[in-house]
């Protein structure tokens, strides 16, 4: 259907993918009551704007989809959205934690303006402007359902239903408002991933304003640590051997500091729970039945192995991996019923999907599990997005998108304005395949929780076209910590040498300093954290 607001609205049928209207709004749209056809423009621009579905999975590297050329795995239902619409090679974020990502998308701002910096002792400021609250006021139904993960109660949703923190594999507790309006605790039973799906079909087949525009964020837990599948998935893979990654032994020679004292190693770091080798918590008797058959005899021929060494390693690599790749199976499955339901209800046509994780992710890269770096695997993120009559089919975007853009790419669908203070870009040029002469050349990264899990040191950074800065720096509570790292991305795409030291480069990096100083004054970062002390200097 053509965008109604681009032409005389009444003589085009805006109502013909809407059902159940009203013999008031039938009159309405004729122009037959007093006000008609100035009621009639004003509802018709609201109803023609799309729908847009934000579906964002937690951890999912896009080394684990189909449509990014996965070693390792088949995602028919996300690879679905790629064909038909769009793939981004080049998203990237812009402080890869699961926390603070999530609040850069809902605010258009980097951490250190939204407040949300790292994911401990932190808890998002709701009272600042979302584009969830800017949304609803222009005239979007909004609705989050499964994690939020930002410690706070959702603004400017008209109806959220969401883990309690990470929340769990199995049976999650979930937050959502009470018949008072107030946030209420309910207990569900079953797998996580389908109890979110189940939730976000019910709320668009029987609760929201069908006069409305919605915007759904629907987002997944799965597939974080520590990787439980569920029930149908418990056995697959058991018979194959999934590809190592080509740097699963990374010793971190020419790297300096910080890569060697991370504890995020798939040969050291992985605990009996993550490698489900202790009774794991939480199950139903039915559930556990169902596990320990899976698992007893898997951990029964693990233990008579008594594997040593490599041997060990490469067991624990597929036990990671495995049970990883069965979760995104489940989340893979859940987004099939999704764009089933929005094929079914006629609403495929007029709804954006956009498919991403909250950041990337280590497969055995580099010898790891986890995210947090600058490095490649950590920093893109996957991102897809449909929409049919907008965004070709099969087509591809090697453009610097970041998760920054995201904000303002769903303001810019809905016709609404962006805000001045927002700092991102919105991505709709890019998607009607129009990139901008001046679309950005270069991307700046900042990290911060240190100390923190997996001792993975704060550090901000540029990416370049060709090369990547990281600078590693001081603070208080790691003053003996100031290291550069420089990667020639051409040369050395899996960021193995660190070419900082070689003298031929001192004029380069003397130019990536002075881009990285102009990137931190654009962005307005001195340092400090809004709402927080200055940090004490190391
Ligand atoms: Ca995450």
């Amino acid at each position: 259907m053509m965008p109604c607001h681009s032409l005389p609205c009444h003589s085009l049928p805006c109502h013909s993918l809407r059902p159940a209207r009203t013999a008031v709004q039938l009159l309405l749209l004729a122009g037959i009551v007093a006000g008609g056809p100035a009621l009639h423009f004003a509802r018709c621009q609201a109803e023609d704007r799309p729908n847009i579905l934000f579906i964002m999975s937690d951890d999912h590297a896009y080394q684990a989809i189909g449509a990014y050329g996965s070693r390792v795995n088949q995602t028919p239902n996300i690879d679905r959205i790629a064909k038909e619409g769009m793939r981004f090679d080049r998203c990237y974020v812009t402080n890869s934690i699961c926390g603070p990502c999530r609040a850069v998308i809902l605010t258009g701002k980097y951490s250190h303006l939204n407040g949300f910096e790292q994911n401990s002792n932190r808890v998002f400021n709701g009272e600042q402007q979302t584009v969830a609250k800017l949304l609803q006021k222009a005239g979007y139904q909004t609705a989050m359902v499964g994690k939020w993960h930002l410690e706070s109660t959702p603004t400017g949703f008209d109806y959220y239903n969401i883990l309690v923190g990470q929340g769990p594999y199995y049976n999650p507790p979930m937050i959502t408002p009470g018949p008072d309006g107030q946030p209420t605790r309910v207990k569900h039973t079953g797998y996580t991933t389908d109890i979110i799906t189940d939730y976000a079909l019910d709320w668009l087949q029987a609760q929201r304003d069908r006069d409305k525009p919605f915007f759904l964020m629907y987002h997944h837990k799965a597939p974080h640590r520590n990787w439980q599948p569920g029930p149908k998935y418990l056995t697959k893979y058991d018979d194959l051997q999934i590809p190592e990654p080509p740097t699963l032994f990374d010793d971190y020679a020419g790297r300096g500091r910080p890569a060697h004292e991370q504890k995020m190693s798939v040969a050291k770091d992985l605990s009996a729970n993550d490698l489900k080798l202790v009774p794991q918590g939480g199950l139903t008797p039915q559930q556990r039945e169902a596990w320990d058959a899976a698992y007893g005899p898997k951990n029964a021929a693990f233990v008579a192995a008594n594997l040593q060494g490599t041997d060990l390693v490469r067991w624990q690599y597929q036990r990671y991996v495995k049970d990883y790749l069965r979760c995104v199976d489940a989340v893979d499955e859940n987004v099939g019923r999704v764009l089933d339901y929005l094929d079914q209800s006629g609403l495929a046509k007029n709804t954006v999907v956009i498919y991403t994780s909250d950041q990337g992710w280590y497969l055995g890269d580099h010898g790891w599990y986890d995210k947090r770096w600058m490095y490649e695997e950590s920093f893109r993120t996957p991102l897809l997005v449909r929409w049919p009559e907008k965004v070709k089919p099969g087509s591809v975007n090697a453009d610097f998108a970041m998760n920054l853009d995201f904000a303002q790419t769903f303001l810019a669908i809905a016709g609404a304005p962006s805000p001045g203070d927002m700092q991102g870009r919105s991505l709709l040029p890019l998607l009607t395949g129009d990139t901008p002469a001046d679309w950005r050349k270069e991307m700046y990264y900042h990290y911060y929780e240190y100390p923190g899990p997996h001792d993975v040191a704060r550090h901000y950074g540029i990416r370049t076209e060709r090369y990547k800065l990281i600078h590693f720096y001081p603070h208080a509570q790691h003053p003996d910590m100031d290291e550069w790292e420089l990667y020639d991305l051409q040369q050395d795409p899996a960021e193995m040498s660190n070419v900082y030291n070689d003298s031929r480069n001192s004029k380069l990096i003397q130019e990536l300093k002075e881009r990285l100083r102009k990137l931190r004054e654009f962005y307005k970062d001195d340092g400090t954290v809004v709402g927080q002390p200055r940090p004490a200097a190391a």
